[in-house]
């Protein structure tokens, strides 16, 4: 058959589309790339070790294109149909989020690339929840929301069509994945027009936000996308300098040396109007925009020690003595690549210098890379985190469900469920970083 497209190329291709498509629906969003693109170009001109440092790990390229977006559905199915969509794009579920915890009525993963050149390439991801309607306590109500979701398609026949050639083929064409990803787009347009009328709505929207936001409309929304700041504390100072309003907290860990997993930062939802059917208006909340900053990925006694220190902190009321709070505690986490790496805390890429690759031979399966990187045979690069927190999501969530925090929802983790849901088991993003440093020291000889 004629030549077919890389998973890498339909990714790259649809993930410019949708922030062309977010652009246009969300202008604020316009707005966040070029905040986000200012402060970047300010760090790595005065940050000359840093942009190195970028460069040399392949990151200064993706930078710019670097997105993760957020959608949210309500069936079984549709979650499955994602998997194949986004499996065509080089995406595979990887790790288990339950929001249920914190109040919000939904279970997800992050569809992601794994492979080290697709992360190079574009690593866009896509954090997708799935509604639990188990959580939704009134049982007429429960019912009804089922009986409406299972009405809609939310993927156009072209689309289904389109993933079914791609199965057969083993691949789509040059103008196939063209027209695939113009399809696929479709799936997270956003729609005014509500499937339900306002009755329903309301009814929904009283049991919690979410699941009106879920179960009301023709498709699932892209409801952020998310561009990468190389110094988010400077981003939050200077959203309000473009007419953007943050949330009060910055997510995640404070501000380090070595930048540690994910810090993030939105602004609130917009209300925008609906038409609901039977001709009423009104408006919804759901749509908003986020920044983040990437750092190290976390060896789980890492992560266990981030858990513990997160939790010690606990949540602050304003960004600035929050952000001194956690400094404080935070002090209990080592803070250099040495450190990390000496303790186990943190995963690192190994690389051969041109000297150590002239030294091959003098280095051996089993050998400590420390004093090679002492000697500067060997670079150790951090590598970054690629997922997703919980505990963040969770402020993400709640900052744009109107800051009531609607806590009245709560439910078991419910991983198998969620996996049946999926049609697979999910990765476990440890063993991927695991597998990433494992690789990078067999090439280099010490494995
Ligand atoms: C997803 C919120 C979580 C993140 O970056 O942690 C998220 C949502 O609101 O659907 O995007
Ligand atoms: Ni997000």
């Amino acid at each position: 058959m004629a030549h077919t497209l890389s998973a890498d190329d339909i990714r790259e291709e649809f993930s410019q589309a949708m922030s062309a498509m977010y652009q246009q629906e969300v202008p604020q969003y316009g707005t966040l790339l070029a905040l986000v693109a200012d402060v970047n170009l300010a760090v790595l001109e005065n940050n000359t070790r840093l942009y190195e440092q970028l460069a040399n790990a392949d990151e200064l390229a993706r930078l710019n294109v670097e997105r993760h977006g957020a959608i949210r559905v309500g069936t079984a199915q549709e979650l499955a149909t994602l998997c194949r969509m986004f499996a065509i794009m080089g995406m595979s579920p990887v790790g288990y989020y339950d929001l249920s915890v914190a109040g919000v009525p939904v279970h997800s993963t992050a569809f992601r690339p794994v492979e080290d050149a697709a992360l190079q390439h574009n690593p866009f991801r896509i954090f997708t929840s799935l509604l639990r309607l188990e959580l939704i306590d009134d049982p007429a109500l429960r019912q009804k929301a089922a009986q409406i979701l299972a009405q809609r398609d939310i993927f156009t026949p072209r689309c289904r069509a389109l993933m079914d050639i791609h199965d057969e083929q083993g691949g789509l064409t040059a103008p196939q994945a063209q027209d695939f990803v113009r399809e696929a787009l479709e799936t997270f347009r956003w729609h005014r027009h509500t499937t339900v009328d306002k009755e329903t709505y309301q009814a929904l929207h009283q049991q919690h936000r979410l699941i009106a936001d879920v179960v009301c409309f023709p498709g699932c929304h892209i409801n952020h996308l998310t561009p990468r700041t190389l110094d988010i504390d400077r981003a939050q100072e200077l959203m309000s300098d473009y007419g953007i309003e943050p949330k009060a907290v910055i997510e995640g860990p404070p501000r380090r040396s070595v930048p540690l997993l994910l810090r993030q930062t939105s602004f609130k939802a917009l209300e925008e109007p609906v038409q609901f059917a039977g001709e009423s208006s009104g408006t919804h909340t759901a749509r908003f925009g986020e920044i983040e900053q990437r750092g190290i990925a976390l060896t789980p006694k890492g992560r266990a020690l981030y858990d513990k220190l997160l939790s010690e902190a606990g949540v602050g009321k304003d960004n600035l003595s929050h952000q001194q709070h956690l400094q404080e505690v935070f002090k209990a986490f080592p803070d250099s690549e040495f450190l990390l790496r000496q303790q186990g805390l943190a995963w690192f890429r190994y690389r051969l210098t041109p000297i150590g690759d002239a030294h091959r031979q003098a280095i051996h399966p089993g050998d400590d890379p420390q004093p090679f990187i002492e000697r500067g045979w060997v670079i150790a690069q951090p590598i970054t985190y690629e997922d997703f927190l919980p505990v963040s999501a969770a402020g993400i969530f709640q900052s744009n469900l109107g800051g009531d925090g609607q806590t009245r929802t709560h439910g078991n983790a419910s991983r198998d469920a969620f996996e049946a849901a999926l049609g697979r088991q999910v990765l476990d993003e440890f063993s991927l970083y695991e597998e990433a440093s494992l690789r990078s020291k067999r090439r280099c000889g010490l494995l």
